[in-house]
């Protein structure tokens, strides 16, 4: 990723020489220039503020420099970068906006000061950026150094390789809308102070339920804002019943639809249920045990089990495939009330779960191992990741 930050305060941005994130510049995964803006005036003085038209408080930021400035960075690339300027006004930031800037492949930040920038220039910069306000939150700062360091730092840890291990990115706040859970580490006794002893257990299972049941508790104290849009979404919503060759036609062209996103994040055509038909479909209700899902009758959702022999020793396990949610109902809990469900439809025989996602579908992998999910094999079959969970007591 490249990123751009155009300040009268360059030394403003010098934390991002630190830690993860300076060490991902090192590494070269993230590419970070800093502009000075008086880079861009031509008087003596290095001028970037005047007087506002129309009177009142304090100076505005002059537009000519800004503009060369952005035409610098602009000539710098030929892709269309996001130019990201911070303001009291603009969308608020959080954990989905983090991730959809993530995955641009050039951010640009135009730090302002004084009052603000002169308004021609948002409307200039949009000749050659995708040009967005985003805002820190409903407070005032003295120019946009601080927001464009926080977007920054939120955004460079999902880069891949950023934050070394990927699985710590699962269970954070906002990255479901749920808080975490608390975290210990040694002495398991300290201060007449002891772990809680389900975490000495080894039994993943039984740890992320404890785990998740710790989100929900801690979210409903302290951020019960957050709790209808992560909570409400899940199960109540969904009516699932067993599905019915009736429900084929829209099974079908459900499968087609999500397999669609699954073929362009895995950049391939070759996934079985992307060339699924009628007659399949139909043939494969008699060896998976196939759910339906809907709300107010619409078909909103799938997933489906068989039993098979697991790995050697690990007796009988319940392969769960196809899970899937409409394009348009993604983010609302339901892919992660649906796994829920299937685990629970598991008959009894099953001692361990298993699934399998393509190596590109990031969110899916996300959500499985929030789940207490791990990957166990890798491209088998090619480009495909499969993972596993121990069925535990309580399940
Ligand atoms: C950019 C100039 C100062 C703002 C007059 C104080 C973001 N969450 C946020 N609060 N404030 C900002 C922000 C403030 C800025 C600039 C961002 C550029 N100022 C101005 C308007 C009132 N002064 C922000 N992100």
């Amino acid at each position: 990723m490249r990123i751009d930050v155009v300040s009268i305060f360059p030394d403003y941005l010098a934390p991002l020489d630190l830690s993860l994130i300076g060490k991902a510049r090192r590494d070269g995964l993230i590419e970070l220039q800093v502009h000075d803006l008086r880079a861009f005036t031509h008087d003596r003085h290095r001028t970037v503020d005047d007087t506002p038209y129309g009177g009142g408080a304090g100076m505005v930021m002059k537009p000519e420099p800004w503009a060369e400035a952005l035409d610098h960075v602009a000539a710098q690339t030929d892709s269309r970068p996001t130019l990201i300027i911070p303001g009291p006004g603009g969308q608020r930031l959080d954990q989905a906006l983090a991730r959809e800037l993530a995955r641009r492949d050039h951010l640009v930040f135009a730090c302002g000061r004084y009052e603000g920038i002169d308004e021609r220039v948002y409307d200039y910069a949009a000749r050659d950026f995708d040009v967005r306000i985003v805002s820190l939150g409903d407070y005032v700062l003295n120019g946009g150094e601080v927001a464009a360091l926080a977007v920054i730092e939120a955004v460079a840890r999902l880069v891949p390789g950023v934050i070394g291990n990927a699985d710590s990115l699962v269970e954070e706040s906002h990255e479901d809308g749920l808080l975490e859970y608390p975290v210990y580490t040694k002495p398991e006794h300290w201060q007449g102070r002891s772990v809680p002893e389900v975490l000495l257990s080894g039994d993943h299972g039984r740890i992320a339920a404890w785990r998740h049941e710790q989100r929900l508790q801690r979210t409903a104290a302290r951020r019960p804002d957050l709790l209808p849009r992560a909570a409400a979404a899940g199960a109540e919503q969904l009516a699932i019943a067993v599905a019915a060759p009736a429900d084929i036609g829209e099974l079908l062209t459900m499968t087609h639809a999500c397999w669609l996103k699954e073929g362009i994040a895995n950049r391939t055509l070759q996934i079985p249920a992307q060339h699924e038909t009628l007659q399949s479909l139909t043939e494969s209700l008699r060896d998976w045990t196939t759910y339906a899902a809907r709300i107010d009758g619409r078909l909103v959702g799938s997933v489906r089990g068989r039993l098979q022999d697991g790995p050697a020793g690990a007796g009988t396990d319940w392969h769960i495939g196809r899970l899937m949610v409409a394009p348009d109902l993604h983010g609302r809990g339901f892919g992660r009330a649906l796994l829920e469900f299937i685990q629970g439809a598991a008959p009894a025989a099953a001692a361990s779960y298993s699934l399998m996602t393509g190596a590109g579908s990031e969110d899916n992998q996300r959500m499985y191992r929030r789940a207490g999910f791990r990957i166990v094999t890798r491209d088998d079959p090619p480009g495909t990741v499969t993972l596993s969970k121990r069925r535990s007591a309580t399940d």
